[in-house]
């Protein structure tokens, strides 16, 4: 039997993401977009309206609302069969997305900046994304340093767990993120998956997003278009190490080599 493996596509509604900005900001693009994902073998579409891209602007409410809403609705009542990710750390724009159809709240900020949106996602009954950022985003590429980068990333993930727990969201909607990128230099995206199993002991579902990121246009000296083959690389060996939803702008090849992956390495 082969190895269980769940594919989320990425679905920038932005200006400026690092990888895709200005694509999809129209909402027809972003929903063309969306169902080739979903066609493609995407399980989870993951739309966000706010780049958290190093010395990313933040966006308000109202816009990032605005840009998010029409294509979550429209992606529900195509029924693709893909669930519904809304990737933000707003309170406000989790409710307008969940009203639309969504079902999963992805919170790079592991419920730290809404406090408040864990009521909301227990509520609802919503699967949430917590997610390892070290700082914020418009500061976080600026020197990281850690003691042993896996075990802060751990401990961290454990204590937001137990917080989304105790503020009612049942443990068995949570997954977990390392959040490679997200205040990390290349080094310390190496060690986060090169002891990923560490992480997966916490005994949550794993989720990965290396997606062209940069530590693999560092390794790699490919711009940013042209890091599948890395994107793919890393992904396959994540699975391996027992990480299971992978985030990806690639859904078509990345989906593929999991297949191939998750047959050889079985259950
Ligand atoms: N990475 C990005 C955004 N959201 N969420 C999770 N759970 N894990 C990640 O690794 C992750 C994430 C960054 O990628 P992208 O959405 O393409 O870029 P931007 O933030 O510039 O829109």
């Amino acid at each position: 039997m082969a190895r269980a493996f769940t594919v989320m596509g990425v679905v920038n509604v932005t200006p400026d993401s690092f990888s895709d900005g200005g694509r999809f900001l129209d909402e027809e693009a972003a929903v063309a977009h969306a169902l080739t994902l979903a066609a493609q073998g995407a399980e989870i579409l993951d739309i966000g309206g706010e780049s958290t891209r190093p010395g990313a602007e933040p966006v308000g409410e109202e816009e990032e609302r605005r840009r998010v809403v029409g294509v979550i609705e429209r992606l529900a009542a195509a029924d693709t069969g893909a669930e519904l990710s809304i990737d933000t750390s707003k309170r406000g724009v989790a409710a307008a997305a969940l009203d639309a159809g969504a079902t999963w709240v992805n919170d790079v900020t592991a419920l730290r900046s809404a406090p408040e949106l864990a009521g909301l996602i227990a509520d609802r009954g919503a699967m949430c994304c917590l997610m390892h950022m070290l700082g914020e985003p418009r500061t976080m590429q600026e020197n990281p340093r850690y003691g042993d980068v896996v075990d802060e990333v751990r401990a961290f993930l454990e204590e937001r767990l137990a917080f989304a727990v105790a503020e009612g969201i049942p443990e068995a909607r949570v997954v977990l993120d390392p959040g490679i990128g997200f205040g990390k230099a290349v080094e310390h995206n190496l060690e986060l998956l090169r002891r990923l199993d560490e992480l997966v002991a916490i005994g949550r579902p794993v989720m990965v997003g290396t997606s062209r990121k940069s530590f693999l246009g560092r390794l790699t000296g490919r711009a940013v278009d042209d890091r599948v083959p890395a994107t793919i690389a890393s992904n396959v060996l994540a699975l391996e190490r027992g990480a299971s939803l992978f985030r990806v702008h690639d859904v078509a090849p990345v989906h593929e080599a999991l297949t191939v992956a998750a047959a050889t390495v079985g259950p």
